[in-house]
């Protein structure tokens, strides 16, 4: 299955608008925070996970998604969150903490939560299959339409609640999809020394599920490999497996120096950029001209401008609002 054009142009402008989302982002984290980074400081405190590199993943998933589809993703998940149709305004007004954001500025980056769309989001790696699965059990039960996803790192696939949650939905037959994104690291820790084997996707075998790599870190290719995961959960005909190359062009999180990366790795990192590849892609194809590849980024561009401008001037919660929505 291959996208059409209109599918390939939403995929570039999403794409472009999740990586200047990520930039505005780190520019927003790092006042105050020099010349001692120090996380505690600034606009945005705490740990800070950039999905730079990854987007093709986002964007090949989300392209098939609909309102009615649950997306559990993981910490480095701004462009996932972004393909499913998160609201962008109250999610950067979340990640700011403030009042207008998705869950009032309680949840803050890690934890985006957006009922509306049936995306969330968690910061404790693996705990998302079992809610999703869960979700799936749900659609399955009740007879409705929808299926649930989990997306995972390859770090989070050897937690034990992955492997779990792995078996219940291919047992019970649900209309989940497991999506493994392949960074090759987990915070400092490459796969080669957290797996004994080279693809995930090998794992689909032990619990009955087909499985699928894709090894190129390209949208078309990713939609395309989603779309045959999609059409299988749709049809009744049970879960599957994804694991997805893809590439970290950022450390772990913002203040990471990355020394435990190699340096030709690290100098490769503009080569290893999806986007301009992406872009010269559908020009080549005639999809778009140059001139209209600029109109959406500005339109991209502006759009992020946008929801960065909502949420700087959107108001703080006030300390009793800490005890609102809190079971006691
Ligand atoms: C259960 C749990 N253990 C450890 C951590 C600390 N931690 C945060 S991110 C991370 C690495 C995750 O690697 P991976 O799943 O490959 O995702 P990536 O960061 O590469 O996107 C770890 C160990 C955590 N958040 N939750």
């Amino acid at each position: 299955m291959q996208p059409t054009s209109k599918q390939r142009l939403w995929m570039y402008e999403t794409m472009v608008k999740s990586r200047y989302n990520e930039a505005r982002l780190s520019a927003t984290y790092m006042e105050g925070k020099s010349p001692l980074f120090n996380m505690a400081n600034g606009p945005l405190p705490g740990e800070m996970h950039l999905s730079d590199g990854q987007e093709p993943c986002a964007v090949g998933l989300g392209a098939h998604l609909t309102k009615d589809d649950y997306f559990a993703c993981h910490h480095r998940s701004h462009a996932q969150a972004l393909a499913k149709g998160v609201d962008l305004k109250r999610m950067t007004a979340e990640i700011l903490g403030r009042k207008a954001g998705l869950s009032e500025g309680r949840a803050g980056h890690i934890h985006i939560f957006d009922y509306e769309v049936l995306f969330w989001s968690s910061g404790i790696i693996g705990q998302n299959m079992g809610p999703a699965v869960g979700a799936a059990l749900a659609r399955k039960m009740r007879g409705e339409a929808g299926i649930a996803i989990a997306c995972i790192g390859e770090g989070g696939a050897n937690q034990g609640g992955f492997h779990e949650a792995m078996n219940l939905a291919a047992v019970w037959k649900l209309p989940f999809i497991c999506v493994i994104e392949d960074n090759q690291w987990a915070v400092s820790v490459p796969k080669a020394k957290s797996t004994a084997i080279a693809s995930n996707a090998d794992r689909a075998a032990a619990y009955g599920m087909p499985g699928e790599r894709v090894a190129s870190n390209d949208p078309d290719d990713i939609f395309a490999a989603v779309g045959r995961a999609v059409a299988r959960a749709r049809a009744g005909e049970g879960p599957s497996l994804l694991e997805l190359q893809t590439v970290r062009l950022q450390g772990h999180f913002m203040g990471d120096p990355e020394v435990y990366r190699p340096k030709a790795e690290i100098a490769a990192k503009p080569e290893m950029d999806p986007i301009p590849h992406y872009r010269r892609k559908l020009i080549a194809a005639g999809v778009m001209t140059e001139i209209e590849a600029e109109s959406i980024v500005a339109r991209a561009h502006a759009e992020v401008d946008e929801a960065f401008a909502f949420a700087r001037s959107a108001a703080e919660p006030v300390p009793e609002d800490a005890f609102d929505k809190v079971f006691v």
